[in-house]
């Protein structure tokens, strides 16, 4: 059981020392199960320094989206330019944006920044577009925006099957609609594509697929059955972003996403009324239990 754990676990760093620092560019969850929220959280317990851009403040619970207050463009940008200038990071990701001035204003500041992906730091786009709820995140005319600004930034992007749709028109059915979608997302210019199946509920493995333009690659996991998976997108790209950090080439960073998010999906919880988020907590009982015998 103990060596099965290890395997979803990153490199720490030595007490003292610094860790690798990712920085999210997202929206936060006044409920504490999604965006900036779970992406710190699990880049805490990832052993990584989390930074923040904040593109938008949403106010929600586990019952849906009550409202949205956007960050002013240029000071998303300054967020960005603020933490390269002094701190650094070793990736970054994306999360909810908003609106297309926001995506421009991102995409300009991490380029300008050496973030993206013929730039020194990768960069993971979570083209997040509605709430599990159905609430839009992303305003309806930003995806030509999102297309033509940021997935030319992206070293991964990782689409659900309802934002593969929205970004690429592709309907997402089988193993072959799905590969149509992935060598679409790398045609609009993103280096590695990663099509998520968590989203087909009624398959009895939950399978991701990436493309970088040449292979395939695919990514089984049990599906796990709960109603708790709110925030269980941003876990999957904020993993992949800490273990980019720590120098995973892509392949070997999206086997631990996977892995962790799946972990992280069978700790959920219940929280109110409504979805629940999954929770990267459990590895802090592993900590407990693998110290040394
Ligand atoms: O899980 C996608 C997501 C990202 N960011 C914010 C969210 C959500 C889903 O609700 O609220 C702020």
């Amino acid at each position: 059981m103990k060596d099965a754990f290890r395997t979803q676990l990153l490199p720490l760093t030595p007490d003292g020392q610094t860790p690798p620092r990712v920085l999210t560019i997202a929206g936060t969850d006044s409920g504490g199960g999604a965006g900036i929220q779970a992406d710190s959280r699990t880049m805490a317990l990832c052993g990584v320094h989390a930074c923040v851009a904040v593109a938008a403040v949403t106010a929600q619970n586990t019952l849906g989206v009550a409202g949205i207050h956007e960050i002013p463009p240029s000071f998303v940008a300054d967020q960005i330019r603020c933490v390269a200038g002094d701190i650094g990071v070793q990736a970054a990701k994306t999360g909810m944006l908003a609106s297309a001035p926001i995506i421009a204003a991102v995409a300009e500041a991490c380029a300008e920044v050496g973030i993206g992906k013929d730039h020194a730091t990768p960069l993971v786009v979570d083209p997040v577009c509605a709430s599990m709820h159905g609430d839009p995140l992303l305003r309806a005319d930003a995806l030509d925006t999102l297309r033509e600004t940021l997935l030319p930034l992206a070293t991964v992007v990782t689409p659900n099957l309802d934002e593969v749709r929205l970004i690429t028109g592709i309907d997402v059915v089988d193993a072959a609609s799905a590969r149509r979608a992935a060598a679409a997302l790398c045609e609009f210019g993103a280096q590695w594509a990663v099509v998520k199946g968590g989203h087909q509920r009624d398959a009895p493995t939950s399978t991701d697929l990436l493309y970088d333009g040449a292979t395939f690659r695919e990514y089984p996991a049990a599906r796990i059955a709960t109603g708790n998976d709110h925030g269980g997108g941003d876990t999957l790209a904020a993993a992949l972003a800490c273990a980019l950090a720590r120098g995973y080439a892509v392949p070997d960073a999206l086997a631990f996403a996977k892995q962790w998010v799946t972990r992280s999906l069978s700790a959920a919880y219940d929280l109110g009324a409504g979805h629940g988020p999954v929770s990267p907590l459990w590895r802090l009982h592993l900590s407990r239990q693998d110290l040394p015998e």
